[in-house]
């Protein structure tokens, strides 16, 4: 900086605004896509009409994207951000990302809409979602739901919270008395297979399954009690990141279907309370739902 003009370094470097922490500013930028994505919903369905559907909310996604990136950049510039609109569709560019994401010190996960069908159709089910990781922890999840005015926040090690009130996982410890949560991501070679058998394994040793369209929400629900365990072969980081925290944080538990610990880079998610997880995971495994060869 030069000393006889201190704005001079108002020209090389941009402004950064440094009084709000990691988790306000992930909270203030779901809020505010939130809010934008529920603007949006019926004039969607009205255009879709017009072009095609999926490039209506291509265009919906990215522009929330965008805002969520300016925003989160105009905290902290020179962190990283892999969000699902900025990668090319596909595992081989997912893996990529991902690969490249974890060389950053602060990454930031996000996914825009996570429930994208759900939002052309108008079902009320879909949320914004974002995580920060440093230096390879999950420290902050945030997730939105802009239909019923949820905002669900974890930060390491301080818990989970629903506006204020902390967030806790059921205490149901029997399959036989479980409520799940499992979905259906669009791949039909291999996702969709494992994810049948799953399905076809565990639907008649539960209460009851829901498959409502957003991985990040079930996770808050699992989350939030009102679920007692979901799993998903074949989800992407953005799917999920900010949802394992919020489990985590709930005191419940996340593997991949083998068992193993959740990474960012695990597609094949298991999160429960904790009590039927071994069940949950033992399930899968039986009926070959895992995804993975074994
Ligand atoms: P999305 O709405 O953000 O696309 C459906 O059970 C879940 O699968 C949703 O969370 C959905 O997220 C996700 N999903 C959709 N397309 C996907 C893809 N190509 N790969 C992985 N997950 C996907
Ligand atoms: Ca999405």
């Amino acid at each position: 900086m030069n000393p006889l003009n201190p704005d001079s370094r108002k020209e090389r470097e941009p402004y950064v605004v440094t009084s709000k922490g990691h988790t306000a500013v992930a909270i203030n930028a779901a809020a505010k896509a939130g809010e934008w994505i529920k603007s949006r919903q019926g004039l969607v369905k009205e255009l879709g009409t017009k072009t095609s559907a999926q490039d209506l909310v291509t265009e919906v996604d990215k522009g929330v994207e965008q805002m969520i990136r300016r925003l989160i950049l105009t905290h902290y510039p020179d962190h990283a951000i892999l969000g699902e609109e900025g990668v090319e569709p596909g595992d081989e560019a997912a893996a990529a990302a991902i690969t490249e994401a974890r060389k950053h010190e602060y990454l930031w996960i996000v996914d825009p809409v996570d429930g994208t069908t759900n939002f052309v159709h108008g079902f009320p089910f879909y949320c914004v979602s974002i995580a920060l990781v440093i230096r390879g922890d999950l420290t902050v999840g945030v997730i939105y739901d802009p239909i019923r005015d949820e905002m669900f926040v974890a930060e390491k090690g301080k818990g989970a919270y629903m506006h204020g009130v902390p967030t806790s996982v059921s205490s149901e410890s029997e399959l036989a008395g479980s409520l799940l949560a499992m979905g259906f991501p669009p791949d039909r070679e291999f996702a969709q297979p494992a994810n049948m058998a799953g399905l076809q394994s565990l639907l008649p040793q539960i209460r009851g399954i829901r498959a409502g369209g957003s991985a990040a929400l079930h996770l808050a629900y699992v989350a939030a009690g009102r679920v007692d365990g979901y799993w998903e072969v074949g989800l992407k980081p953005w799917d999920c990141a900010a949802g394992v925290l919020l489990v985590l944080e709930s005191g419940g538990k996340v593997t991949d279907t083998l068992g193993r610990a959740y990474d960012i880079g695990t597609c094949h998610v298991v999160a429960s309370n904790g009590r039927i997880h071994e069940d949950l995971v033992a399930s899968l495994k039986e009926a070959d739902a895992t995804g993975y060869k074994l």
